[in-house]
């Protein structure tokens, strides 16, 4: 594979460079599949219809900490796509949040049916395994070792198991800390995932590692409280709807549970202990401030 670098210097135009990279491998690996069917169409449908592409982003930043070169990370990156397009999918079916709407188009299973969607992410993860596994560039030892901890993250000690903790949070109140640690689970996994990615493929040392993953924690953390954050400020249309859903589903938000104005104040202090963390990467790690300024700013 050609070597790709991040090459422009302005944090908005490296995002969408990284944004086109991304898309350009699943959309290549996806089209490996030469049968047209409802699955395959399913598939490129519920991967290749937006999405901010953060988790790919983070693993490239963090892999270019360390010198390493976007096509090493690559195939680790479209594999986590996959998984976190897999979320979304089978997060927007009935029996989880039932939504219609995903990115402003017609969720996997109103586009399709249900049956598709359940089957769409179930292949994503497989796919991303398979993906994962062939990836040549990488030693066996590291593919393995990868492998592994993205069945940890996204399995029943990360992501599903806070999808479980959040459903079964909707029938009881949970405090702050609860809170927490349910998003690091079901949010924060995949986002930690991809920094320490960044770090196995790019041989990381013990404390460069650590580091990696206190940003990865608090970016996971900043990410949820402004997710919560957008809910009630956000286009009034979208925060009827969220507010409403949340509600009637019984859930705490970091809105709910500290109000608005401590929950900016909490974000602004955990974007700056995840900015603290990487201080011994000094310039180098400018992209992944840039990042993480981001989050206060999303519109979506
Ligand atoms: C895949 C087997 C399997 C199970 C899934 C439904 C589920 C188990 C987990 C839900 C996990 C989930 C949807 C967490 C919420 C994460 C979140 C806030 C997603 C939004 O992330 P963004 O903003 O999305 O990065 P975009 O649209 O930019 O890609």
């Amino acid at each position: 594979m050609p070597a790709i670098t991040l090459t422009s210097n302005d944090f908005n135009q490296q995002l969408i460079q990284s944004q086109t990279i991304i898309e350009q491998r699943m959309a290549e690996i996806l089209s490996g599949q030469i049968q047209h069917n409802q699955l395959e169409d399913a598939l490129r449908y519920g991967a290749l219809a937006g999405g901010k592409r953060l988790r790919p982003f983070l693993m490239f930043a963090s892999a270019q900490l360390f010198n390493q070169d976007i096509s090493n990370v690559l195939e680790t990156a479209a594999a986590l796509e996959f998984i976190h397009c897999s979320s979304l999918i089978h997060d927007d079916l009935p029996a989880m949040d039932d939504d219609d709407l995903r990115r402003g188009q017609p969720t996997c299973h109103i586009q399709f049916d249900e049956a598709t969607a359940i089957l769409v992410g179930d292949a994503f993860l497989s796919l991303a395994f398979e993906v994962m596994s062939q990836d040549t560039s990488l030693t066996v030892e590291k593919r393995l070792k990868l492998i592994h901890q993205l069945t940890v993250a996204s399995g029943r000690y990360g992501m599903i198991g806070g999808q479980m903790d959040d459903i079964e949070g909707e029938k009881k109140s949970l405090n702050l800390e609860q809170i927490i640690l349910l998003q690091q689970k079901k949010t924060g996994a995949l986002f930690e995932y991809a920094c320490e990615a960044g770090a196995i493929i790019g041989n990381a040392g013990a404390n460069q590692q650590q580091a990696l993953k206190q940003y990865a924690k608090h970016f996971g953390l900043a990410f949820q409280i402004t997710d919560d954050i957008l809910d009630v400020t956000g286009s009034e249309a979208e925060v009827g709807k969220r507010l409403n859903k949340d509600q009637e589903a019984g859930k705490e938000t970091f809105i709910s549970l500290m109000g608005l104005e401590e929950a900016k104040i909490y974000a602004q202090k955990t974007i700056n202990q995840a900015k603290q963390a990487l201080e011994i990467f000094g310039d180098r790690a400018n992209i992944l401030c840039d990042l993480i300024d981001m989050l206060n700013n999303r519109k979506s």
